[in-house]
């Protein structure tokens, strides 16, 4: 690297990311899922892909390997040049640890001199390997540094937290959530509520019996927030679905932040249910959706 491609890289704020693992683990599935805010199929990737996520002024160069066994070579000369690697492994392909062990074992001299983040993906299937069991049976502790981070790059679930990791071993900087969430709630088109679960401690006194007369009443009107309490309710519609959340009215909430993110739980619920198209909902499938989306928003 020459001096004009140093100063370019220290005044440009850009960092770069690779993401190396085996075919299959799910590693074009995340940067999608980043970019998009929900889950899409991709073919595997041939060679590597470059994209780019620009976050509070800098620019987060994301390389994306192709992890099939053609296209290994490649991953040393990559992660060479970045400041941080990820690793992802299919937690539920025990069959493929070995494999993902030797093949992460060959980047072991890159480790010694840049963060590691391990991403453990497909927890939303059963039965997935524990963390405890992925560090054993890839040897990490072996490893001078490193973390284990389980997601779902199909349902969402840690995807905002293991990018705020990515984040921080980039920059030294703490991305934070501001949202200051208290509960969601998801609604169907008449009002009935689809979700229940961790939110009752927050919904008593009425509230919750306020919060669904007034979803009744106003699934074709344009309010869309409530205050009540110390809290402020939002809601938003999608074409066949209502969400709530409850912040806490406070000055340091953004409102924007929680509307968008209430957004984007219902435009990933939408794009996961196609069968809503049909007039047909499975409550149990939405209440795990928006139970494993929630860790994006909390
Ligand atoms: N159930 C489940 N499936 C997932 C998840 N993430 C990815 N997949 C599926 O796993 C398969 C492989 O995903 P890709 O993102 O193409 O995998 P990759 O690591 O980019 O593979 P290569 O490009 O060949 O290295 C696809 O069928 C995805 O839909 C997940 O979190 N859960
Ligand atoms: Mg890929």
């Amino acid at each position: 690297m020459g001096v004009k491609d140093i100063l370019k890289r220290v005044f440009t704020k850009e960092k770069k990311i690779v993401i190396t693992g085996l075919d299959s683990a799910g590693k074009t599935t995340m940067v999608s899922f980043l970019q998009n805010g929900t889950f899409m199929e991709h073919a595997p990737t041939m060679g590597k892909e470059l994209s780019q996520i620009e976050v509070q002024g800098i620019r987060i160069n994301v390389m994306d390997m192709g992890g099939q066994k053609d296209f290994r070579d490649l991953w040393v000369g990559e992660t060479s040049t970045a400041e941080c690697v990820i690793f992802m492994v299919d937690a539920y392909a025990r069959e493929r640890f070995n494999e993902a062990k030797d093949e992460l074992w060959k980047l072991s001299s890159i480790f010694k001199k840049k963060p590691l983040i391990i991403l453990a993906n497909k927890y939303d299937l059963q039965p997935v390997a524990s963390i405890s069991e992925i560090i054993e049976a890839l040897n990490l502790k072996d490893l001078p540094s490193f973390e284990v981070i389980p997601i779902s790059c199909k349902t969402g679930y840690g995807i905002v937290k293991a990018f705020m990791k990515m984040y921080y071993k980039l920059t030294g900087k703490q991305l934070t959530q501001k949202t200051n969430l208290r509960a969601i709630t998801v609604f169907d088109q008449g009002g009935i509520p689809l979700t229940s679960s961790s939110n009752e401690d927050i919904l008593q006194g009425g509230l919750f019996t306020a919060i669904h007369s007034f979803v009744k009443e106003s699934f074709n009107k344009e309010l869309d927030q409530l205050k009540m309490g110390g809290h402020l309710i939002l809601f938003k519609r999608s074409k066949h679905l209502m969400g709530s959340i409850i912040v806490h009215d406070n000055d340091n909430i953004d409102v924007k932040e929680a509307e968008s993110g209430l957004n984007d739980l219902l435009t990933h619920l939408e794009h996961m249910c196609p069968e809503l198209e049909k007039e047909q909902l499975d409550s149990d499938k939405i209440e795990y959706l928006v139970e494993q989306y929630a860790s994006n928003l909390l």
